[in-house]
């Protein structure tokens, strides 16, 4: 599409131009010439407040990258997902998670169908089933409230709900524990177990496809487990399963009134809004539940209406796509400064790397130009002591993207004020840096000798000019990390969109479903290794001595 004559569009040259013009341009000095920047540059939805004046760019440069959303056709694409169209294309698929929080009356059809009627049913089951649940109607075989929610599912089946009910935590339930089992290493289902009781504990399968090797081996486990202490009865009253596949949770041994169904138009890392989202109301309610999808389809009202040019999603995904196929930056860091989002970055790296980590384009070309960036990050203030060097001193930019609320859950002391003012800290020393020269006088003010300031000026020096966005938000609540979640989701849909990419598959997930099938019959000696390379020949080899 970019880089080839042919295919190399007008908003595309510009750009390019544009870089070459802009590159060298300090952010503090933009800062010093407009006082208004971050005005300008700073978008408010309800108590959320976006602040990306503190990026590499100035109004031609965004205009530029406007022009280049248009030219992409982003808010036609855009409009036809909302519309139910087969956009993932690959799998001849609607992408409607957004139906799943469409919080207004309007019909949302595929293929003519109103899929708002079964999404709400469902919806409305998992109301009476969390209530159930969380008020000890549903009980254990032996009579027992269960207390102990266990979800076994993994990738999207798990990030989502392990990051929601983290992030929520302050709203469960006092009684009420969530654990998550997702890793096929035994260690996972062993040490989660340990310290449950059978009587009182509910597993919820999790699996779209209700075929993936690890869910399944972790859920029979689990499943032994319950009948060894209770008995092949209480399964019906220990066992849910969420899932498009009721052929597969029958043969499983699940009790198909016992399937919270979802459809083949909403993609594993898009979720945690369908039926795989029924450990979070049980953690936090129904109710609650319904705020996380208001949230989400604020965002999306947002996203659907607002102009480009005041739209979060694009121009957080206008930003990143500057970086990535301008600056040649294929890296992106996100940092929540909140201990209860931890599992944030996580979840981002399935939902930005899995969606928009793809190599051919929507008309079956290999793209020339780079996608998706690789995501990484963790809790502030923690990484601040660990990765943060290379962010201020590393030869490689990493752009940032900062998360934070201005009230704490626990409000202890001046801990969270220390938190705040260290992100504030953060955002503006990675855009200001430090020169050599004020390195240098910074270190005579501290009365250091000259040889000692000539020793050690360039070393204290920082080049600046790296950039963050800060998503500032009032309170961690279900509304706001709805909010959060769909504003990431879009804004990976913008990239998707201009990258002409389709960010709904996940080939290369599958690729590993099927290669581990054919080597685990020749690890357990069922049949013979002959067809791999002579490094995998050997391992295999080594780890059945090993094993002996
Ligand atoms: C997500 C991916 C992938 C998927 C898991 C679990 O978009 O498709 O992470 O969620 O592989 O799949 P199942 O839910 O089918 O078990």
């Amino acid at each position: 599409m970019f880089k080839s004559d042919k295919n190399k569009t007008k908003a595309w040259k510009k750009l390019e131009s544009e870089y070459k013009r802009f590159k060298k341009v300090e952010m503090r000095d933009l800062f010093e010439k407009d006082d208004k920047r971050a005005e300008k540059y700073t978008l408010e939805l309800d108590d959320l407040t976006f602040d990306y004046s503190k990026n590499r760019f100035d109004e031609n440069v965004l205009n530029a990258l406007l022009n280049l959303a248009k030219e992409r056709k982003v808010e036609e694409k855009r409009d036809a997902m909302f519309a139910g169209k087969k956009i993932n294309s690959t799998e001849n698929r609607a992408v409607l998670h957004v139906a799943l929080r469409n919080r207004s009356k309007k019909a949302i059809k595929v293929e003519g169908k109103n899929v708002m009627e079964q999404i709400n049913k469902v919806l409305a089951k998992m109301k009476k089933f969390s209530d159930a649940v969380r008020y000890g109607e549903f009980k254990g075989y032996t009579g027992k409230k269960l207390t102990n929610i266990v979800n076994i599912g993994i990738g999207g089946s798990d990030l989502g709900p392990v990051m929601v009910c983290e992030a929520l935590k302050r709203y469960w339930m006092k009684d009420i524990n969530c654990y998550f089992i997702s890793n096929i290493d035994g260690t996972a289902t062993a040490e989660t177990l340990k310290n449950l009781d059978p009587e009182t504990t509910l597993f919820i399968v999790a699996s779209k496809t209700f075929t993936t090797i690890e869910t399944l081996t972790n859920a029979k486990t689990c499943r032994k487990w319950l009948v060894d202490a209770l008995g092949e009865h209480a399964v019906d009253k220990h066992f849910v399963a969420l899932s498009t596949n009721k052929e597969k949770v029958e043969e499983f041994g699940i009790n198909p009134e016992n399937m919270f169904e979802f459809w083949n138009f909403v993609g594993g890392r898009y979720s945690l809004w369908s039926a795989i989202g029924l450990i979070i109301c049980i953690a936090i309610g129904f109710e609650n539940f319904e705020k996380l999808l208001e949230g989400a389809y604020a965002m999306d009202e947002h996203f659907k209406t607002a102009p480009l040019n005041k739209n979060m999603p694009v121009i957080m995904g206008l930003l990143g796509l500057w970086y990535n196929n301008f600056f040649n930056i294929h890296r992106y860091c996100v940092v929540p400064y909140d201990e209860y989002l931890k599992y944030l970055p996580s979840y981002l790296q399935q939902l930005d790397m899995e969606s928009n980590g793809k190599g051919v384009d929507k008309d079956g070309n290999f793209v020339k130009y780079s996608t998706g960036p690789a995501i990484f990050g963790g809790a502030g203030t923690n990484v601040q002591h660990s990765f943060f060097q290379l962010l201020h001193q590393g030869t490689d930019i990493v752009p940032v993207d900062f998360i934070v609320p201005a009230i704490s859950h626990n409000e202890i002391g001046t801990h969270h004020e220390i938190l705040l003012s260290n992100v504030l800290a953060q955002g503006e020393a990675l855009m200001r840096g430090k020169t050599v020269a004020e390195a240098a006088n910074e270190l005579k003010k501290a009365g250091k000798s000259e040889d000692e300031i000539e020793a050690l000026k360039k070393y204290k020096s920082f080049t600046g000019n790296r950039p963050s966005n800060i998503l500032l938000l009032k309170k961690i609540d279900p509304f706001s990390l709805g909010q959060i979640i769909a504003l990431y989701e879009h804004k990976v849909f913008v990239q998707g969109a201009i990258w002409n990419i389709n960010s709904f598959d996940q080939m290369g997930v599958e690729l590993g479903k099927q290669l581990a099938l054919n080597i685990l019959p020749e690890l357990q000696g069922k049949s013979f290794a002959l067809n791999h390379d002579s490094s995998t020949m050997s391992l295999i080899k080594k780890i059945k001595n090993l094993r002996k």
